[in-house]
């Protein structure tokens, strides 16, 4: 049976991140996915001034009672970027409406980076969302929102691979089984990723070479790759390398290809690889 995503993010209409990569990312892994808008943008507020920004707060419950009358069943829930942290507790009232105990619930807090919260982001944000990730069975933060939503000063560097373990692990307490975190730098010259499961408190970090600069939309672009992977039967800590490689690779080709970053980083083409990497699976 084909599986169904409902995949809950913003529209940024240019500059490749939210919804237009959570879509094709999971369109290409086979996934049949929908999507609620938490709000519509020119582009993403990073790297853009002037950018239109519409509010969909207003839409989500009205969106959700239709669909919940459709009488669908979802494998997957997959938050991501959210307009206010009033619509934290509007996408808890989805969950109630829209999932089941089969859902698997990813969320990404996606509300900072680089120690910083994203700008127009509410100094609210990271305790509404920990509520959120309370719900969830994984979630799937950078380095920022993790210390963020543990209410822990931002380590830029000179950590160990200890730390990130209690963060892991601090993290899981709050209720999710698995915990993923992205923009680990413990090793010179390299960026890591760490895969806590709670169930056994398996742990593993899994580094790669660091391209310097700011990659916008990255992190939607890897936690598509990893629910992808995950919703193709793929384990954790194999979902996460592979979303590790495949978002490696188009950063690598965006370096290539000399884009502004700006516009994102290019998925695109390395869907052939996430495809062939889930049926060798
Ligand atoms: O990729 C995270 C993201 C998503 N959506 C919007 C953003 C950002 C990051 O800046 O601004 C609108």
């Amino acid at each position: 049976m084909q599986k169904r995503a409902l995949a809950i993010h913003d529209i940024s209409c240019v500059g490749r991140c939210s919804i237009t990569v959570a879509l094709p990312i999971l369109s290409a892994a086979g996934i049949n996915t929908s999507v609620i808008p938490t709000a519509l943008l020119s582009t993403h507020t990073g790297g853009f001034t002037n950018f239109t920004y519409l509010d969909l707060a207003d839409q989500l419950l009205p969106i959700a009672r239709h669909i919940a009358t459709l009488g669908l069943h979802f494998d997957a829930f997959y938050s991501g970027y959210l307009a206010s942290a009033e619509q934290v507790n509007l996408l808890l009232q989805i969950i109630d409406m829209l999932c089941d105990s089969q859902t698997q619930l990813f969320v990404d807090p996606a509300f900072a980076d680089q120690g910083k919260l994203y700008s127009r982001m509410s100094e609210a944000m990271p305790a509404q969302m920990r509520s959120l990730c309370a719900r969830a069975h994984t979630i799937m933060p950078n380095f920022t929102e993790a210390s963020f939503l543990l209410d822990k000063p931002y380590i830029s560097q000179g950590y160990d691979e200890a730390y990130v373990q209690s963060v892991a692990a601090e993290l899981a307490a709050l209720g999710p089984q698995s915990v993923v975190i992205t923009d680990i730098h413990i090793r010179p010259g390299k960026t890591g990723i760490a895969v806590y499961r709670k169930a056994d408190k398996r742990f593993h970090l899994f580094y790669r070479e660091e391209f310097q600069d700011i990659f916008y939309g990255t992190g939607d672009v890897f936690a598509s790759f990893l629910i992808a992977c995950m919703l193709n039967d793929m384990e954790l800590e194999q979902a996460a390398r592979t979303a590790l490689d495949c978002t490696h690779q188009s950063i690598r080709l965006t370096l290539q290809g000399g884009e502004p970053l700006r516009y994102g980083v290019r998925f695109e083409q390395v869907l052939p690889q996430l495809i062939k990497a889930i049926k060798k699976k």
